[in-house]
């Protein structure tokens, strides 16, 4: 299986072993990059031919009833291999596709039809704390762009450039910096949208600061990004200065204002650009006040980003798109708070596959923007499965999904590390955590229940084992991943030594050893950081009870 799965696979005749091809027709140096990146060379073997046709085969979606410059199409022989699409979007999904099947050794005669289901799939570094090193910010672009995501949004909190600095122009290495940046985004496929977040101290009707906004835009617009946000989220809900209260209404009125002035303008600039805006209130009520005459108040082809219900939302429905369309005038851009964990949630790590996302959305929303964690090697995990689901959500299977993704990630390790993984997934999308922890202690408290205490110990000690050789793992900080998840690794180290003394009071009850448990039990609850809570309690308690 390949990862996202495409919409229609119908290789299914001979398998075909390929480990060099020669590269005809269009785009050889994109297929010579993309190809060894899978460890596939290309001088000579196996022919492989890639034509670009723009035709109605290579470019409309039939059952989206939308044209996609991203489908296309793998025909196998047993003597040739054909990649047709319409433009190098295609062509690029498609050599990453046939990487994935080469070096899974699952390529078979047949044929391969693929085009996404939402249209835009992105993440967005929107979150509070440090910004990504910008090598990280490459190395996560190169992955979802491997598994098909189409959109990178700019954002992030702390850079003060974006928000706090709205209205001072990037100092040269700031920006060289960010071409860079955005220059690799287009290699990968990927569309950029830089996005600012004036409103700490956006005057309203100031003629200066709209001057100073356009003037950002500009200064950004001069390393070729020509998608744009407008960020008003996390701002005071009223005026702040007394000459804007007594020009508006209300704060509403003063942000239609700013953005349709603001989008005039930048057409102004380029007919091309597009803008994309959050709202203060960005969650909740689709038929608020705010938010009802908000998006009313704007053009059709701006973009409103909404996260749902909740700023962290358990689940985005079609029916609450749909109502937030019918109140807007706009299809919501989901910002899906997920993986990010700052603010509140800054003890959780959030791992998991994402769950909860109708599989119908795409149809409702203009697409879904995930915003990520400040740990950019741990985000790629929950992110390749977002990536998964947004291409193909009606085959998404999260497990297989997140299997997957540990994979890509630790390679052999990714067997072991599912002891601490099995902890580090409480989060909006699901609040059950533990789940093979919680299994195996049930277990092994019914084995010393109905009287098979050898087999108990046994399977026990095996448990523990394996949990410490996963802390061993886990404890190598050259290991980027492993750095990143530090402040959890220690609390299961505390969970670790909370076994050991269970483990200690089943093969021998005696009170020292209980005072032990519960020594060390005060320990891990008065530990803040989130990992495993009430099977190892429960079972701990239990235990005391002996
Ligand atoms: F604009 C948004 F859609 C949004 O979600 N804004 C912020 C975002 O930058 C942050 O990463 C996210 C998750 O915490 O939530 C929003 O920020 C908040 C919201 C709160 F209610 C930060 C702290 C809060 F208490």
């Amino acid at each position: 299986m390949i990862y996202p799965v495409p919409q229609k696979n119908d290789l299914n005749g001979n398998i075909v072993h390929i480990n060099s091809l020669y590269v005809e027709g269009e785009y050889k140096a994109l297929a010579e990059q993309i190809l060894s990146g899978y460890g596939i060379s290309v001088n000579s073997g196996f022919t492989l031919e890639i034509i670009v046709s723009d035709s109605r085969k290579t470019t409309y979606i039939e059952s989206l009833s939308r044209l996609s410059r991203e489908k296309y199409f793998i025909t196998v022989t047993d003597d040739k291999i054909t990649v047709e699409a319409s433009c190098r979007s295609g062509v690029f999904r498609a050599l990453h596709t046939l990487g994935k099947l080469i070096s899974k050794c699952e390529l078979c005669t047949g044929t391969l039809e693929d085009y996404p289901l939402f249209e835009r799939r992105g993440y967005i570094e929107g979150f509070y704390g440090p910004t990504w090193k910008h090598e990280k910010r490459l190395s996560v672009m190169c992955l979802m762009a491997k598994y098909g995501m189409n959109t990178f949004y700019y954002a992030p909190k702390d850079d003060e450039y974006h928000r706090a600095k709205w209205n001072l122009p990037y100092p040269e290495k700031e920006l060289s910096e960010l071409k860079e940046l955005f220059d690799s985004a287009a290699e990968n496929e990927l569309n950029v949208c830089w996005c600012v977040g004036p409103g700490l101290t956006y005057h309203y009707t100031s003629e200066a600061d709209f001057e100073a906004l356009i003037a950002k835009f500009k200064n950004v617009y001069s390393i070729g990004v020509r998608n744009f946000g407008l960020l008003l989220d996390d701002i005071a809900n009223d005026f702040q200065y007394a000459d804007d209260a007594e020009m508006y209404d209300g704060i509403v009125d003063a942000h239609i204002a700013l953005v349709n002035k603001a989008y005039q303008a930048l057409k102004e600039i380029d007919a091309d650009i597009t803008l994309t805006v959050c709202p203060t209130q960005y969650f909740g009520d689709a038929a608020d006040y705010y938010i009802s005459k908000f998006g009313s108040g704007l053009p059709a082809d701006i973009r409103i980003f909404w996260t749902g219900k909740e700023i962290c939302s358990a689940f985005l429905t079609c029916r609450q798109a749909d109502d937030f369309a019918r109140s807007t005038n706009h299809k919501p851009l989901y910002w899906d708070n997920y993986p990010v964990n700052d603010a509140e949630m800054f003890n959780e790590m959030h791992l998991g596959a994402v769950k909860g996302r109708d599989k119908e959305l795409y149809k409702h929303s203009d697409g879904l923007i995930s915003n990520v964690m400040e740990y950019a090697e741990a985000s790629k995990i929950p992110l390749m499965t977002i990536a998964d689901y947004l291409w193909n959500p009606v085959e998404y299977d999260c497990e297989k999904s997140l299997e997957n993704a540990q994979r890509e990630i630790l390679g052999d390790k990714a067997e072991l590390f599912k002891y601490i993984a099995d902890h580090l997934c409480v989060a909006c999308v699901s609040r059950h955590g533990s789940a093979m922890m919680s299994d195996i202690l049930s277990h092994l408290s019914f084995l010393l229940a109905t009287g098979e205490k050898g087999r108990a110990l046994a399977e026990f000690k095996e448990y523990n084992a394996n949990m410490r050789e996963c802390l061993a793992l886990v404890s190598d900080t050259s290991v980027e991943l492993f750095a990143e998840i530090q402040k959890w690794v220690k609390k299961f180290a505390m969970c670790c030594d909370v076994l050991d003394a269970i483990l200690a009071v089943w093969e021998n009850t005696t009170e020292e050893n209980k005072i032990k448990i519960k020594k060390l039990l005060d320990e891990y609850n008065s530990d803040a950081v989130i990992l495993t809570g009430f099977c190892l309690r429960e079972t701990a308690e239990k235990t005391l009870e002996l």
